[in-house]
């Protein structure tokens, strides 16, 4: 049985970490049985990040390893009907959600104070006294060191907003009135895609950038989609 290390529930999601939400998605969208592990223990974790998977004795980390992995360990074939010019599209869509508008939503929940205010009391509420004390604010500024460091917390607020509004815009203008990113049938780009649209558009943290994702009909539609089709049950 595969084990999926990862964070406990936050916000009403399957998982406030878009990672996570996403290889949870894609596990059940390729019909593999698994066990959620939601310790949120990052220190086991082989890279100090989440998720992580344990495939009978193979520890595998990294939301797209763990994806390529569980492929060519279990012949999964969401993928096979992909041109190369999709699987294009989709490294491309990847990159934006992971490695841009993630940075954007992360200065939304961990530096904006409002936003902070809701992100320490889902994500820090649980943790017994007296860690509690000290745990956010250290967590809070190990993210500030991250989001400097990718360079996204070198912009004013305005301009990473209209950064992830970009993305947004983009992601809507793209999917258009398709029912999948990459047409009519779910591919693995849709697990990453619905992962990081819920965790922007169903979680309580206002932003322009949610209000940007609110502002396009097709992106809640897809989203209630995804969640019809692989969380019915
Ligand atoms: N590239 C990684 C990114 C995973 C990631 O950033 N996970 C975050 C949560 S969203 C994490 O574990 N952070 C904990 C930490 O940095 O201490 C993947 O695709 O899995």
């Amino acid at each position: 049985m595969i084990k999926l290390y990862q964070f406990a529930p936050a916000f009403g999601l399957p998982n406030a970490s878009p990672f996570c939400m996403k290889v949870e998605t894609w596990l059940r969208m390729a019909g593999l049985p698994y066990r959620a592990v939601n310790s949120g223990d990052v220190l086991k974790a082989p890279k100090g990040k989440l998720p992580y998977i344990d495939d009978d004795g193979t520890l595998v980390a990294d939301s797209q390893f763990i994806i390529e992995h569980l492929k060519s360990r279990h012949g999964v074939k969401l993928d096979a009907g992909l041109s190369p010019g999709q699987q294009a599209q989709a490294t491309a869509f990847q990159r934006l959600f992971e490695e841009n508008l993630y940075w954007a939503v992360v200065h939304t929940r961990w530096i904006n104070e409002a936003g902070w205010a809701l992100t320490k009391e889902a994500f820090f509420a649980a943790v017994p006294m007296p860690l509690r004390l000290l745990l956010p604010t250290l967590a809070r500024r190990g993210l500030r060191a991250e989001l400097r460091g990718q360079g996204m917390g070198r912009h004013g607020e305005t301009e990473i907003h209209a950064i992830g509004c970009r993305d947004i815009t983009a992601v809507a203008d793209f999917l258009a009135d398709r029912p999948f990113l990459l047409g009519d049938q779910p591919s693995s780009i849709d697990a990453t895609a619905y992962a990081f649209l819920a965790n922007l558009l169903w979680v309580p943290i206002d932003s322009p950038i949610k209000r940007q994702a609110q502002a396009q009909p097709n992106l809640e539609a897809y989203c209630r989609r995804m969640k019809a089709r692989f969380y019915a049950a």
